[in-house]
């Protein structure tokens, strides 16, 4: 059995972590096509966010509290920049990580692509499942934000490390959506997947980006294998981080029903067959798809392979 998962960064590495276990007790393979659009180009350094988180955690070398970044992490270069005034000061760059940004952007500009790179540093970190980022192509998330001085766009790690998404904000731009291509692997992982999982992460700035990638989402859409995705908002709010700032921003409503609706049921030009929500919240409905409930809280891999057995069961 194959089963491709879509993910974002840390609410994705821990549910990936599940269907690794889960897939352990039944010989699965597993595929994880991970958002690449929170990457950005800091102190000429490509960083890739939620792959790092992905392949940190599953490669046990993720630090479980802030769930970016290494454990047992050291801040020297960070310090070193600050004293030199370079900028941004306010992104959080580790020793330890720094490595990881130099073979990338090493391998990159040596013109291997993203996907080539990600494969290359798994083979340190052996994370259990193969990763493949959305696309090999640029694709940014940029966030149009505006203050006294009128409308300017920032990237999105600016407005969710230095501005905690607390500014005024007009909407999410994925930049290079419009050209990018599935990266190689993708669409071979989706026309052999035998059901597809949409992981617990943010709708807006981690699953969103994923499809915007067209022959991507083409391909889910036109495939056989049934999408089934897991709600990341529990009772009316996320369970860590910024997805309410990030649907409000979209008009969506923070609940399991508002997330389900915005990733939409198949037949009404969605990508849903099945939508997971947490068992507080049975009863959700989701027009044109079949909503399932299970407790959805990932406390430990244990708790999140059930999670992913009450998923497949959906599917
Ligand atoms: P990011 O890219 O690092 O922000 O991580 P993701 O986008 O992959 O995941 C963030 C989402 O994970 C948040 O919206 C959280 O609500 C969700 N999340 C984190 N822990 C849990 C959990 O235990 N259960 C569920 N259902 N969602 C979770
Ligand atoms: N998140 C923060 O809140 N503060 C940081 O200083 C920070 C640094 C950082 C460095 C490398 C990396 O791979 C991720 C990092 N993150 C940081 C997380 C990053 O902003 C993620 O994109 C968000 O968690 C949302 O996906
Ligand atoms: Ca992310």
């Amino acid at each position: 059995m194959h089963i491709v998962v879509l993910a974002g960064g840390i609410g994705g590495a821990r549910f990936l972590a599940g269907v690794r276990a889960h897939a352990r007790t039944t010989g699965a393979d597993v595929t994880a096509i991970v958002n690449v659009a929170d990457d950005v180009v800091l102190h000429g350094l490509r960083i890739s966010p939620d792959l790092d988180s992905v392949m940190y955690t599953l490669g046990g070398g993720a630090d479980p509290e802030r769930g970016w970044g290494r454990a047992g992490e050291t801040w020297a270069i960070k310090g070193e920049l600050a004293a030199y005034g370079a900028e941004p000061t306010w992104f959080g760059l580790g020793d330890k990580d720094v490595a990881t940004h130099l073979v990338r952007t090493t391998m990159l500009n040596a013109g291997y692509p993203l996907s080539a790179v990600t494969e290359a540093l798994c083979a340190r970190w052996q994370p259990g499942v193969r990763l493949l980022p959305a696309t090999d192509d640029r694709l940014e998330t940029h966030v149009v934000v505006a203050d006294d001085t009128g409308q300017r766009a920032i990237h999105f790690q600016e407005w969710w490390i230095r501005h905690r998404g607390d500014i005024p904000t007009r909407r999410f731009v994925f930049v290079g959506a419009d050209v990018a291509k599935p990266a190689a692997g993708v669409l071979d992982a989706l026309s052999t997947a035998d059901v597809v999982l949409v992981a617990p992460s943010n709708p807006v700035v981690s699953i969103a980006p994923i499809l915007a990638v067209s022959a991507l989402r083409e391909a889910l859409t036109a495939g056989t294998a049934p999408v089934v995705g897991v709600s990341p908002v529990i009772g009316g709010a996320p369970v860590r981080g910024m997805a309410d700032r990030c649907l409000a921003v979209l008009g969506v409503e923070c609940t399991a029903a508002g997330v389900g609706g915005l990733l939409g049921a198949r037949s009404a030009g969605g990508v849903l067959d099945g939508w997971l929500v947490d068992s507080t919240d049975a009863g959700t409905e989701v027009p044109g798809v079949t909503v399932g409930a299970a407790p959805l809280w990932m406390t430990d891999e244990a708790a999140t392979a059930a999670m992913v057995r009450a998923a497949l069961e959906l599917a």
